[in-house]
């Protein structure tokens, strides 16, 4: 009878033990995770994000050797966060007489803005869209295009 009482007693203390660690355990975790999931909501506010978009090309390019334009946008990628208002200052910096260059994203954005030589326009939507979204010169493929990065 009193050998049970001792065993008893032993897997009491046991089991106390292992309910104690296991709390001190998830006690830390789950108190460190609000302060990540709070500073990740602070980093997406929205905001206005302005990017200054030339026409561009790369230099010593052979288009006949390459079957390819030369030209190319000023900036590959413009990462923003899903609800941020984009403003794009767009500009075509040809000389008179040289070629005509577009802003173009498909769906679900469905923005076209063709400029000529010498002309400029300013872009601007709100970024409600999350993904990853191709833009791209409608008269320069595949060379002039570039990436829209639409974070959470
Ligand atoms: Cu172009």
């Amino acid at each position: 009878m009193n050998r049970s009482i001792t065993v008893i007693t032993a897997i009491s203390i046991v089991s106390i033990a292992i309910s104690f660690t296991t709390f001190i355990i998830v006690y830390n975790y789950t108190s460190s995770s609000p302060a990540l999931s709070s500073s990740n909501t602070q980093s997406a506010t929205a905001t206005k994000r302005e990017f200054w978009l030339f026409d561009s090309d790369i230099p010593h390019f052979n288009e006949t050797k390459m079957d390819m334009p030369h030209d190319v946008y000023s900036m590959p990628s413009m990462t923003v966060n899903k609800g941020d208002t984009v403003v794009i200052h767009f500009f075509n910096i040809e000389e008179p007489g040289g070629d005509n260059h577009s802003f173009t994203i498909y769906q679900p954005y469905n923005i076209n803005v063709v400029l000529h030589p010498g002309q400029n326009k300013t872009i601007t939507f709100t970024a409600d869209h999350v993904g990853v979204f191709t833009y791209l010169c409608i008269f320069h493929y595949p060379t002039m295009r570039g990436q829209l990065v639409v974070m959470p």
